[in-house]
Formats: structure tokens, C-alpha cells, sequence
């Protein structure tokens, strides 16, 4: 078996730099046995779809069993497929069918907790002096009131739950059954890297890692420091221990395999970002910054959208970090986010398409491994629940909960629940628009989610017929980024990062160079290329509202609302 390859410099060439991953919630994506809820064989029957994206690696959320409080990152069962999904000869037949078809599996890997359905955590919790106590993490009633810990999913906000047969409380960074596991024990990181073999040696290409940057608790419990005051996820990254985990990690399994490996990396900053991936470090190949999506939330919570130079600066800076060392990922949407082109983008009718292609396109001609969630290549929109009844995730039925503790008034309650509705998990999980029908064609019944109502004009089926389609444009763009290395390895230079509208950069690679110009907003602009920027002629490779021609550098543009166009640049 041939080694995890570990690069020189970000410029030696690996499958999984030139990948794009598509990523797949299994629930959401197609039911095949009329349940309500997406399958294995679903899947299964949608593989030529996935072909024919152009895509190359597929990641599939979470598929082990679970009593899914939270859809399967609860996992009471890391070597079998959760019934719903089908059985281990539907996953055996799937691996296969997508390896046949030059198609790569990544699967999640959720090891910094359990389900407390989970044996080992039944154990533990069955007495104080029972060999899996140490698989978790534990307060004693006697040493008093644990130090304070927030919970993401948690009611009440503490990551502390008390456990009255033991008392004693137990950590869960995430919902009250999601008990964290103790990595300090060397006989947890041993079943966590067994269990990996296991899927290894079945076959599967790698491993997306969840909150892996949350696995070395600090066990001196100090109180928070002040420095992350508000910010939790940044100190719960910085536990003592990680990346000597990760190191081990690495030499215990990953360096055993031709793997691909992604973190998630909440909480972490870009002063460490190298420290998980640097190739002679030996940990990771990836990792998912969070910034992004974090000064975004910041700027909903304070009611705006973020604005285009932060945005700008925010991309960049996770791009050149990696420059010379390491290597890079982009995302735009998956499952912890409303949709794609409602958060970026501009759902309306008039703009849906067209910004839906440039975010598609900022994605695929970015320096990095880029990352696009499933009905992003459509540009499915977010589904707005107004009501209590319609949510299924279980931070937003907590996140009421929570609410309704502070005895709101009706008018409210109502207002917050619509708050939920826009940022919600859930718009994001509902399910794959194929086509027209009542149900969208991913099941014959009432779906375990409410299906978008706008499926009846967005849906596959429409976009298929149509070849100015936001997925035609998709395609068009996986095809260009594997024909042009200058897109994936290629130098990035940002230009003009301080306007307002404009996202300009170059890609350039030996005698290729390419300049991308996105306008992300809702305005036309004017612009003229300096002869430095941009010196001769320039034909439009792809664009999402020129045909193919010339441009002159020396005369004045009008750059339409989101217009995404890639032009071939002639070096001088
Ligand atoms: O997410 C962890 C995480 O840091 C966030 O994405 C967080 O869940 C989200 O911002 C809350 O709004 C991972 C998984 O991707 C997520 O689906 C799980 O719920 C979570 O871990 C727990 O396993
Ligand atoms: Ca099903």
C-alpha cells in the first residue's frame, strides 16, 4: 500500500489538491425505499449525477449508528451503517460503484465525543470504578461546582451535565448526549485509530475530521481566559496536547494510507494554521478555517451582511497563508450554514443564477481544495421556516427552548423563531430539488424535512434542459479547473482588494495566467485594467454573462451585477 503523500512544497502536485469535493448529507440527498429519508442505495442510484458534475472526491456526512439527536454526529456505533441509511453491503456496494466510476469516499470521522448511547459511555457511566470511566471526562460532585463551559446545543448553556448515579457531572462541548471523550487516554486514541483501520482497510479514501481541533482538553480546568471571553471555540482549539494527537495520528494510521484528510478547524487562527498542516509536521492536509463564516455570523447578528473588502481580505489571507507551506481549503456552504447563495449570494429571482455561478466560481478558481455542498451547484436557496413545527436540527429546537425560558410574549417568540428560520441549520438540509414533483423526486412520501416549495422551477431536471443553467456553469467549471493546473497551483494575486464590489485576482503558473473578475453585489460598476494589471488582449475563457470574445485591456469595462468572468491573460 503506497503512503500518505507528503509534499515538499504546496506546488508538488496530489490527487487531493487537484480534487473538488462535493459533499453529500445522505438524509437529504435521495430516498430510495419510500421512508421519508435519504439512503445509501439513494445514492447509489444517483452516482452517474455525481459523475457527471465533474467532481472527483465525495464526502459523506455522518452514516455509522446513531440514535441521531444530532443526524448522526452522536455515534453509538463506529463499525456499522445506521438502519436508515441501509446496511454494510449497500455502503460495500457504493464504495465500489463510486471507485468504478473514478470517484473518491470521504467519510466523517466524529471522535471528540460519543452518542451516550454509545457502549463505552454506558459503561462509564455505570459506576465510578468501571474500566471505561476514563474514556470521558469527569467532575466529581466533591471537588464542587465544575468551572464554567459553554455548550453549543446546550438548553441551558452549560457543557457540564450532571449524572445523578455517579454523581458526577460530564463534559459535552455539544448536546447533553454527546458526551466528549478523554484523548488524554491512550486506550481511547487506540480504539479511535482501529476504528479508522477499519474503514481503511474496506476501502475508503479518507476522512473529514469533526471539531478535531477540540480533542486536548485542558484538564487543569482553568478559568477562561480572558482572551477568549465570547470566543469559545478559539480556546476549546487550543488544548495542550492536539497536535502531538495529530502527529500520532499520523504515524499510527494516515501515514499508513494514500488518504485524504480534511479538519474541521473551529477556533483555530491563522497564526496556528500552519501547525496543522506544514508537510514535514506530519498531521493533516487540510483544514476548514472558520473565520469566514465567523465575522459573517458576527455581521448577521449585528443585522448587516459582511462586507466585500472583509470578505476579500478574510479569503486572501487564508489563501496566502498557505503560499509557500501547507495547503488550503475553500467552502462557501455545507450543513452548519444556511444556503450557499442566501448567505453570499443573492436569492432573488433576478440575481439567484447569476450569483450562485460567481460564488461557484470564486470556489474553483481559488488556490486551494475547494469544497461545494450538495444543491449549491443549483443554487438552492434557504427554505425560511417560520414555524416551531417545521424545524428538525437540534440547535435551532434548543436555541427556542432556550428562548422561551425568558417567557417572551407571542409576538416575540414568533419574531425569534423567524430570526431561527433565516440562519438556521435546516436550510440547509432540506432536500435535493431533482424535479417538480410534490416532493422534488428525492422521495415519494413526506420527507423527514419540508422540501423547498420553490422546487417546482429549481430542480435539476429544468437546469438539465437548459445550457445557460447555473449547473451547466458548474460543469463548465470543474472542466476548466482540471485542464488548467494555473487554477489550482498557480500564484494568487489579489488586485484592488479595497474596492467596494470587485473581486479581482490573478492566477498565474509558468506561461498561464489567468484574471478572474467577480463583481459581488447587485450594482454594475465601470473598470479599466492598468497596463501592469492586465498588458494586451484577453479572451474570455468563462464567463456567466459574456459570450466568447476579446477583451481590451486599455478600454473601459461595464462589469454587470455578479458577473463572474475568467479571462486568459498574456503575460508580457
Ligand atoms: O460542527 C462543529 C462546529 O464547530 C460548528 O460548525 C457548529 O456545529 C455550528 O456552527 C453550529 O451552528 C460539527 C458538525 O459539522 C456539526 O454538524 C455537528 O453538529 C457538530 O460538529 C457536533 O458534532
Ligand atoms: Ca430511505
Amino acid at each position: 500500500m503506497k503512503g500518505q503523500e507528503i509534499n515538499t512544497t504546496p506546488l508538488a502536485r496530489a490527487w487531493w489538491k487537484e480534487a473538488v469535493v462535493y459533499q453529500v448529507y445522505p438524509r437529504s440527498f435521495q430516498d430510495s425505499n419510500g421512508d421519508g429519508v435519504g439512503d445509501l442505495r439513494g445514492l447509489i442510484n444517483r452516482l452517474d449525477y455525481i459523475q457527471r458534475l465533474g467532481v472527483s472526491v465525495v464526502w459523506l456526512n455522518p452514516i455509522y449508528g446513531s440514535p441521531n439527536d444530532d443526524n448522526g454526529y452522536d455515534i453509538s456505533d463506529y463499525r456499522a451503517i445506521m438502519a436508515e441509511m441501509g446496511t454494510m453491503e449497500d455502503f460495500d456496494e457504493l464504495l465500489a460503484k463510486m471507485h468504478d466510476r473514478g470517484l473518491k469516499l470521504v467519510m466523517d470521522l466524529v471522535v471528540n465525543h460519543t452518542s451516550d448511547e454509545h457502549p463505552w459511555f454506558v459503561q462509564a457511566r455505570s459506576s465510578r470504578d468501571n474500566p471505561y470511566r476514563d474514556f470521558y471526562i469527569w467532575w466529581p460532585e466533591e471537588k464542587g461546582v465544575p468551572p464554567r463551559r459553554w455548550s453549543y446545543f446546550d438548553v441551558d448553556g452549560s457543557a457540564w451535565a450532571w449524572d445523578e448515579r455517579t454523581r458526577s457531572y460530564y463534559l459535552h462541548y455539544f448536546s447533553v448526549k454527546q458526551p466528549d471523550l478523554n484523548w488524554d487516554n491512550p486506550a481511547v486514541r487506540r480504539e479511535v485509530y482501529d476504528l479508522m483501520r477499519f474503514w481503511f482497510d474496506k476501502g475508503i479514501d479518507g476522512f473529514r475530521m469533526d471539531v478535531i481541533g477540540f480533542i486536548s482538553k485542558d484538564m487543569s480546568f482553568p478559568e477562561l481566559p480572558e482572551k477568549y471571553r465570547g470566543n469559545y471555540p478559539h480556546y476549546y482549539a487550543h488544548g495542550p496536547r492536539l497536535h502531538e494527537y495529530l502527529h500520532e495520528m499520523n504515524r499510527e494510521v494516515l501515514s499508513q494510507y494514500d488518504c485524504f484528510t480534511v479538519g474541521e478547524g473551529a477556533g483555530v487562527v491563522i497564526e496556528d494554521a500552519l501547525l496543522f498542516v506544514e508537510e514535514e509536521r506530519k498531521e493533516l492536509q487540510m483544514f476548514f478555517s472558520f473565520e469566514l463564516v465567523d465575522a459573517m455570523k458576527a455581521a448577521v447578528a449585528r443585522g448587516e451582511r459582511l462586507d466585500i473588502p472583509s470578505f476579500k481580505r478574510i479569503w486572501s489571507q487564508w489563501i496566502e497563508v498557505f503560499a509557500e507551506r501547507g495547503w488550503g481549503s475553500v467552502y462557501l456552504g455545507n450543513h452548519d450554514f444556511a444556503r450557499m447563495v442566501s448567505v453570499w449570494g443573492d436569492d432573488s429571482p433576478e440575481f439567484r443564477d447569476r450569483s450562485t455561478k460567481a460564488l461557484l466560481m470564486l470556489l474553483l478558481t481559488s488556490r486551494a481544495t475547494p469544497f461545494v455542498y450538495y444543491g449549491d451547484e443549483i443554487g438552492m436557496t434557504n427554505v425560511n421556516f417560520i414555524s416551531e413545527g417545521q424545524f428538525r436540527d437540534i440547535e435551532s429546537i434548543n436555541a427556542i427552548k432556550r428562548f422561551k425560558k425568558q417567557n417572551p410574549s407571542a409576538d416575540e417568540l414568533a419574531a425569534f423563531v423567524r430570526a431561527q428560520g433565516r440562519t438556521s441549520r435546516d436550510n440547509a438540509r432540506t432536500p435535493m430539488q431533482w424535479n417538480g414533483e410534490q416532493y422534488g423526486g428525492f422521495s415519494e412520501v413526506t420527507p423527514w424535512i419540508e422540501v423547498n416549495s420553490n422546487t417546482d422551477t429549481l430542480n435539476v431536471e429544468v437546469q438539465e434542459q437548459n445550457p445557460d443553467s447555473t449547473l451547466h456553469f458548474f460543469r463548465a467549471l470543474t472542466m476548466l479547473r482540471r485542464e488548467q493546473l494555473a487554477l489550482i497551483y498557480g500564484d494568487y494575486a489579489p488586485l484592488r482588494p479595497e474596492h467596494s464590489q470587485l473581486f479581482l485576482y490573478r492566477r498565474t503558473l509558468g506561461v498561464e495566467s489567468f484574471i478572474i473578475i467577480l463583481n459581488l453585489s447587485r450594482e454594475p460598476l465601470e473598470m479599466t485594467f492598468t497596463a501592469e494589471e492586465f498588458p494586451g488582449l484577453g479572451e474570455v475563457v468563462l464567463s456567466n454573462v459574456r459570450g466568447q470574445e476579446s477583451l481590451i485591456a486599455e478600454t473601459g469595462l461595464t462589469i454587470e451585477p455578479f458577473e463572474a468572468t475568467v479571462i486568459r491573460a498574456p503575460l508580457e
